[in-house]
């Protein structure tokens, strides 16, 4: 049976496993999750997914939620040994991964996800945009992403001279950073981010994914 990722072509979280099988060419379906009308509230989605939130896989039966688990158990299964993440046998560039892939949720992660709340989502839904927050998340992603141009000086992606999963689990909030006016990841005060972003960024998956 073709694989079936429940959620919404225009979500971030969505957009992430997307990213991940068309980078490795796998079938499948996309159902689409109603969520105009709160349906991945009822008590049939909650059965998969209890925070009622999308997306989550189901591969022949077998379902699986968090985005960025849905991308491990795909480059896993379908990648063929070390494409897009390390091959388990080898430790030491599988701990390597798991430092990129915590970096992106602790060091990139933490500070675009609420500002995308701030700048996109609450004056869509008419709520006023807190300044002083955008002021303090917009600084604090500024330094982490000066690291983060230490880190790509010496090495071409996150992980390593490959690209991994690490990499992409930033396209979507990535993307988003410059429908807010934030341009760290073009900068050229940053060449070394601004050269790994317009690499990722510019991945058929992603522009295929992204709508571009
Ligand atoms: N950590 C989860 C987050 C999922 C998530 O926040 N999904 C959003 C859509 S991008 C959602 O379901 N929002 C509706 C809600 O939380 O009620 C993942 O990576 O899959």
């Amino acid at each position: 049976m073709v694989l079936k990722l429940h959620g919404a072509q225009e979500a971030t979280c969505t957009k992430r496993v997307l990213t991940v099988l068309e980078e490795l060419n796998v079938p499948y379906e996309l159902v689409v999750v109603d969520y105009a009308t709160d349906a991945h509230k009822s008590p049939a989605f909650r059965a998969v997914q209890p925070f009622g939130q999308f997306p989550y896989l189901d591969d022949d039966g077998f379902t699986l939620y968090e985005s960025r688990a849905i991308a491990r158990y795909l480059a896993l299964k379908y990648g063929g040994i070390g494409t897009l993440i390390p091959d388990p046998a080898d430790l030491a560039k599988t701990a390597l991964f798991e430092q990129a892939a915590s970096v992106e949720q602790s060091n990139f992660d933490a500070f675009a996800v609420p500002l995308a709340y701030e700048n996109i989502r609450k004056p869509r839904i008419g709520q006023q945009t807190d300044k002083a927050a955008v002021e303090r998340l917009t600084a604090a992603l500024e330094a982490k992403l000066a690291v983060y141009d230490t880190i790509l000086g010496r090495s071409k992606y996150l992980a390593g001279d490959e690209l991994t999963l690490a990499d992409l689990f930033h396209l979507p909030y990535g993307s988003n950073l410059a429908k807010q006016n934030i341009d760290f990841l073009e900068s050229p005060k940053y060449p070394n981010v601004a050269r790994w972003w317009k690499d990722i960024s510019g991945r058929a998956s992603w522009k295929k994914v992204n709508g571009a």
